[in-house]
């Protein structure tokens, strides 16, 4: 799309709701799927999940989907693709997260989830990598999202729309999680506009007021999910301590090195917790 065509989700006369239905409406066409049962959304680190959960039966570039843009880092996927479970269920990959800090847009944001709900989709997986708050999560470490806080000052609801967020992060799935792996740690996220990482002041703040993982992404996701009646599961991959908790400053690379370097092993551990979630 050119820089001069305002992307339709930017233009306020587009309903995200149609929109996410013709996007869903093409991915059945492409991947031959007309349902998928579960879908997930692959952050920093989480990449190698897809191919560990079964045999993938398309991929398909994001930006071939309406609304799906090429991913605006090189590291962050830029793929959809469908995959059928070993039991016969279909899961939607989304390898292209559209960030907050992008600037798009909250719209832009959730349209993958309110994609993946138009696509038949009850149960929305939304992975990330985090700084820890906790000095005791070293990078590598992942964690069950169990609630988070919102600090974007942002929401994907438009109008008068009083969703309740009580049991936002399943209990339920996080229960199944935790059957896979019973040492996995659980915490809040906390999602903060960025780009920039956080003064070790904000993670102080962060961490008084009840958070345990910095991001951000996620939180915005998570409320259009429960707006659009998808159960959720969050996990975060910690990849580094937050500004000011450990030694030294944060950098890209490393975030991203350490993502890689535990890439197996979590990409394992949520391959398993898939092939346990059932609807419910
Ligand atoms: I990976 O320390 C990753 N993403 N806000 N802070 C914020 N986002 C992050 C961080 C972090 N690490």
């Amino acid at each position: 799309m050119s820089e001069s065509t305002p992307h339709p989700l930017e233009d306020p006369a587009t309903d995200p709701f149609a929109f996410a239905a013709l996007a869903a409406a093409q991915i059945a066409e492409r991947t031959g799927v007309p349902r998928h049962d579960i879908a997930l959304t692959l952050g920093s680190g989480w990449g190698s999940t897809a191919g560990l959960i079964g045999e993938t039966i398309a991929e398909i570039p994001a930006e071939e989907i309406a609304g799906f843009s090429r991913p605006a880092l090189p590291g962050h996927g830029g793929k959809i693709s469908s995959v059928r479970l070993p039991d016969g269920r279909h899961a939607l990959i989304i390898g292209a997260r559209t960030h907050f800090y992008e600037g798009h847009g909250v719209r832009r944001v959730v349209h993958s989830v309110r994609t993946a709900a138009a696509a038949g989709a009850r149960i929305m997986v939304l992975t990330n990598g985090a700084g820890g708050i906790r000095p005791e999560w070293t990078p590598g470490t992942p964690v069950l999202i169990s609630d988070h806080i919102n600090l974007t000052a942002s929401s994907p609801l438009e109008g008068a729309t009083f969703v309740d967020l009580t049991d936002l992060y399943s209990r339920r799935l996080r229960g199944i999680a935790r059957q896979i792996d019973p040492g996995l740690a659980e915490g809040v996220y906390c999602q903060f506009r960025g780009p920039n990482y956080e003064t070790p002041a904000e993670v102080r703040m962060a961490g008084i007021i009840g958070g345990d993982l910095c991001g951000m992404s996620t939180a915005l996701e998570a409320i259009a999910a429960r707006e659009a009646g998808l159960e959720v599961l969050g996990l975060s991959l910690v990849t580094n301590a937050a500004a000011g908790i450990g030694s030294g400053a944060l950098s890209h690379a490393e975030v991203v090195e350490a993502g890689r370097a535990a890439e197996p092993v979590i990409g394992a551990l949520l391959a398993r917790i898939i092939a346990a979630l059932d609807p419910a």
